[in-house]
């Protein structure tokens, strides 16, 4: 029991929503004349996942659609966050929407409106066609106008009925782990020669922005994955390093948005950013919410001399671990602490949405009713720390929690549980755990009064 009786609140109207992607949950990547992403390309290389897997038929969500709606609508989210996936609407990279897939999301977006829930779709969460990727990928600043036109091929179809958009997922992962190191697709090690890519994900964002609001989007944001860098030492080295590590996870990506403007990479000694005239004016005014991912802080230390990167990664002391290990440390003040600086940062910012907050744990793969005590306590203190910032003067409006469904976890395949609802990726079959059950009762909690957010696991299932 927690021994501070004074517990955050979350004001009136908060909204609640939970998430997914189409490559982790939906299998079927062909159907309805799909096309090749770059996706297929990672999972057909040899030990790029770690279980072998391929991401079908995951949770089979493509066909068992009705039962995700039946789920996110059992909670009673305000929004559903999921994503359309590049490669099924333009499955060549170019021309006019596969109709037979925009068929498939108007029914989808026309069910869960049905359900009382507001659609909330994500444009790229991954799933480049690999005919883009051959022409370049995100090396290529002619693939942002392409992107544009696939928002644009999109809103068409779904625009009288969807307001609310996001545009990329992630884009530090796409660029760090897709083009720098390799470990997601499209598996390229080009290292700091990936740094490009930043800045033709946010021009095909800021360009897809414009052009969802041409087709009358009311709220267009793109989600940034954030995370809260710490030296392992007081040192001047260390902080140096937890500084340039800072800079190319975070700070490439929040300044144009929030600021207009990319920090001094040269001071880093990287090299600049391929600005044209007019692009950091487009960027800089392109969100009307800034979308957060967020799931641990990481611990920086300086790395030997001799090596191409000037930084190592290191177990945060202290903390405890999800089901990656020390990879991904348990730490909920960070997310407090990084939206305070945020705020401080930028005291004009527009409202603020958790786009993904969650946590794996080792759980079994076939199995009834998973009481996951470790996942309540996960969100339930990491949803107390927003309400700290809130109460701090932070404007975030919404909390997603990732994932409604245990779903196809990229490189780790199906080895890591990230789900509200239990999957049995043999039968399809959903269960919902003891978390699932928790949301939903703090969301309904919610909207009765000023929602006071537990603490601690005990108190969340008490
Ligand atoms: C988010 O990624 C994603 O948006 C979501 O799709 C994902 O399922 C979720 O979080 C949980 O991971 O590159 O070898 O280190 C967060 C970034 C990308 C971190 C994959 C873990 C593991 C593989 N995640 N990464 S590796």
């Amino acid at each position: 029991m927690s021994p501070d009786p004074v517990r955050p609140v979350l004001p009136a109207g908060f909204r609640w929503s939970a998430a997914t992607s189409a490559l982790q949950i939906e299998g079927s990547p062909h159907a309805d004349g799909g096309g090749r992403s770059i996706w297929d390309d990672f999972i057909a290389t040899p030990g790029a996942v770690k279980d072998g897997s391929s991401a079908d038929p995951a949770c089979d969500s493509y066909r068992r659609s009705d039962a995700d709606v039946a789920l996110a609508s059992g909670l009673r989210l305000d929004r559903y966050r999921f994503s359309i996936p590049w490669a099924r609407v333009q499955p060549d990279g170019r021309g006019t929407g596969n109709t037979a897939a925009l068929d498939h999301y108007s029914r989808f977006v026309d069910a869960l409106l049905a359900a009382g829930v507001t659609p909330f779709p994500t444009l790229y969460h991954w799933e480049m066609p690999t005919a883009v990727e051959e022409d370049g990928g995100w090396l290529n600043r002619d693939n942002a106008e392409r992107f544009a036109e696939y928002a644009s091929i999109v809103a068409a179809r779904l625009g009288d009925r969807v307001a609310h958009w996001y545009t990329l997922n992630e884009p530090a992962m796409t660029t760090l782990q897709g083009y720098a190191t390799g470990a997601l697709a499209p598996g390229r090690q080009l290292l700091f020669d990936a740094l490009p890519t930043v800045h033709h994900q946010l021009l095909a964002h800021a360009r897809a922005a414009a052009a969802l609001r041409a087709q009358g989007a009311a709220q267009v944001g793109l989600v940034n994955n954030h995370t809260w860098v710490q030296p392992l030492h007081d040192t001047a080295e260390d902080q140096a390093a937890a500084l340039t590590y800072d800079t190319i996870h975070n700070g490439v990506f929040r300044e144009p948005l929030l600021a207009g403007t990319y920090p001094d990479l040269e001071a880093f000694g990287l090299p600049d950013m391929p600005v044209h005239d007019g692009d950091l004016a487009l960027i800089g005014s392109s969100i009307d919410f800034y979308g957060i991912n967020f799931y641990n802080p990481t611990t920086v230390t300086a790395a030997d001399p001799s090596s191409p990167i000037p930084f190592d990664i290191v177990p945060t002391p202290g903390a405890a671990v999800t089901g990656f290990g020390p990879e991904w440390p348990i730490v909920p003040e960070a997310l407090r602490d990084l939206l305070i600086d945020l705020q401080g940062r930028y005291p004009e910012m527009p409202a603020v949405i958790i786009g993904e907050n969650g946590a794996s744990f080792p759980e079994p793969e076939r199995a009834g009713r998973v009481d996951d005590k470790d996942r309540i306590d996960y969100l339930a203190r990491h949803i107390a720390a927003v309400a700290e910032a809130v109460a701090a003067g932070v404007p975030v409006e919404e909390y997603t929690v990732w994932s409604l469904l245990d779903n196809w976890e990229w490189a780790d395949g199906y080895t890591q549980r990230f789900g509200l609802v239990h999957v049995d990726f043999a039968s399809g079959e959903r269960t919902p755990k003891a978390s699932y059950d928790w949301y939903r009762d703090l969301i309904s909690s919610s909207r009765s009064e000023n929602v006071q957010i537990p603490t601690t696991q005990e108190e969340a299932t008490r």
